[in-house]
C-alpha cells in the first residue's frame, strides 16, 4: 500500500520558490528505513537552505527540505533491526553520520566529518514518504502527538543541547536571544524546566506576550530604542550583574556582538542563530577579565534527542504552533522571512 507517487515541495533552485508537486517515493537501503511523514515543523534553517545563505553546499537540485519531521515507519533495510513496521519516528537535521569517526565513536555525531543533513545534503520532510538513516531517526513513544512533537526534533533538540553546554544551573538566569521564535519559544520552557529564570529578548508586543505566558519572567524589546538594551537586560537580573548565560538564536548579526555587554562575569554565551555571513565580536579586555566563555552549539545528538523527547512527554515543554497544508509552505516561508512567526509553523503532509 506504499504508493509510487507522493505529494512534496521540491526546490529546484538556489533562493527558491519551492514547488508542490508529485515525485516518486523512494526505496530505502539497507540500514535505512522509509517514514510515512504526517506532520513537519518548518525551522529558519530551511528557509537559509532555500536561500542559498551557507557557504556549505546543498545536494544537487531538485532537493526536498524539511528537518522536523514526525511520522510511522512503513519500510526497512534488513540492517534496521531494532526498528518495526508501524513504529513512530523523527527525522531530524542530523539524518546520518559514520559511526565511527572518533566524534561519532565519543556521541558527537554532529561533528561527524561524514555527516548526512535531512533537507539539506539528503532529501527531507516536506514530503509525504522520506528516508532516514535507521541508526539516528528520533524513537518517538506512540502516545506523543506527532503534529505536537514535531517541532521538537529540531528546535527543541537544538535549545535543549544549548542549554545543557551554557552550563547554567538550577537558580540561575537565562537571556534567551529570539525569544519569540521556533527555537526561542522552545528554550523558554526547557529553560525553565531545568529550573532557570529566563530574560526573553525579541521585538514586538505579540512576542512579548508569548515569552511571558510561556514563563519569561521578564522581557526586553530589541526594537524599543528608547530604553538601553544591555542595561534593561542586567537590571532584570536581582543583583544587576547580569544572566549567568545567554543562548543566541536570532538571525541576526547585532545580538552576537552585543552579548558580552550584558552577560555576567564568569558567564557564557551561546551561539546557535546562524545568520548568513555574520560575525562574532568582543572586546577582548572584557572577555579576560570578566572571563566570559563564548562558544558554539550545534544541533544534539542521539541521546539529548532521546532527552527532549522525554521532556515534552512528561509535558513540561508543549509547543505553540499553527499548523497549515504541506502545499501552503511557501506562504509559511513568507511569513518567517518578514519576522511575523510566533512559535513554529508545521505542516500537514496530507494536505
Ligand atoms: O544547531 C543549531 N545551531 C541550529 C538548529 C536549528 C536552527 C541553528 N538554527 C538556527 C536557524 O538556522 C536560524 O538561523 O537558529 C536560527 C533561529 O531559528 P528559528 O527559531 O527557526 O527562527 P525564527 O522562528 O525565525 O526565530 C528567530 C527570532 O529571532 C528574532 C526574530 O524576531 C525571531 O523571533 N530576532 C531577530 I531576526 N533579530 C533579533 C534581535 N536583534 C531577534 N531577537 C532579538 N534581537
Ligand atoms: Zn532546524
Ligand atoms: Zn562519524
Amino acid at each position: 500500500e506504499i504508493p509510487s507517487e507522493q505529494w512534496a515541495q521540491v526546490l529546484e533552485k538556489s533562493g527558491g520558490p519551492a514547488v508542490y508537486k508529485k515525485i516518486p517515493v523512494q526505496k530505502p537501503g539497507p540500514d535505512e528505513v522509509l517514514i510515512n511523514v504526517k506532520y513537519s515543523g518548518v525551522c529558519h534553517t530551511d528557509l537559509h537552505a532555500m536561500m542559498g545563505d551557507w557557504p556549505i553546499p546543498t545536494k544537487p537540485f531538485p532537493l526536498v527540505g524539511g528537518h522536523e519531521g514526525a511520522g510511522v515507519v512503513v519500510a526497512k533495510g534488513d540492517l534496521a533491526p531494532d526498528i518495526e513496521l508501524g513504529d513512530h519516528v523523527g527525522i531530524k537535521w542530523l539524518n546520518g553520520s559514520c559511526l565511527a569517526c572518533s566524534f561519532c565513536m565519543q556521541a558527537d555525531e554532529p561533528l561527524c566529518p561524514h555527516a548526512l543533513l535531512s533537507g539539506y545534503t539528503v532529501d527531507g520532510s516536506f514530503q509525504q514518504y522520506a528516508i532516514a538513516k535507521a541508526s539516528h531517526v528520533a524513537r518517538i513513544p506512540k502516545e506523543c502527538d506527532l503534529e505536537a512533537v514535531a517541532p521538537v526534533l529540531c528546535a527543541g533538540i537544538t535549545v535543549y543541547k544549548g542549554l545543557k553546554e551554557s552550563g547554567a544551573r538550577p537558580g540561575q538566569y537565562v537571556a534567551i536571544v529570539g525569544a519569540g521564535g521556533g527555537l526561542g519559544s522552545m528554550a523558554i520552557q526547557y529553560a525553565r524546566a531545568m529550573g532557570l529564570h529566563v530574560i526573553g529578548i525579541d521585538g514586538g508586543e505579540e512576542k512579548g506576550q508569548s515569552c511571558k505566558s510561556l514563563g519569561a519572567m521578564a522581557y526586553v524589546d530589541y526594537t524599543d530604542s528608547s530604553q538601553d538594551l544591555v542595561e534593561q537586560v542586567k537590571k532584570a537580573t536581582p543583583d544587576g550583574l547580569g544572566p549567568h548565560a545567554v543562548l543566541l538564536l536570532a538571525v541576526s548579526e547585532k545580538p552576537f556582538q552585543q552579548a558580552t555587554e550584558y552577560v555576567r562575569s564568569r558567564g557564557s554565551v551561546v551561539c546557535i542563530g546562524l545568520p548568513a555571513n555574520a560575525y562574532l565580536r568582543a572586546p577582548v579586555l572584557d572577555v579576560v577579565i570578566r572571563m566570559i566563555t563564548i562558544k558554539g552549539s550545534y544541533v544534539g545528538n542521539r541521546q539529548d534527542t532521546q532527552e527532549a523527547i522525554d521532556f515534552f512527554q512528561r509535558g513540561l515543554v508543549k509547543v505553540p504552533y499553527k499548523t497549515v497544508g504541506l502545499s501552503e509552505l511557501q506562504d509559511v516561508f513568507q511569513l518567517m522571512q518578514d519576522g511575523k512567526i510566533v512559535g513554529r509553523y508545521v505542516v500537514d503532509t496530507s494536505r
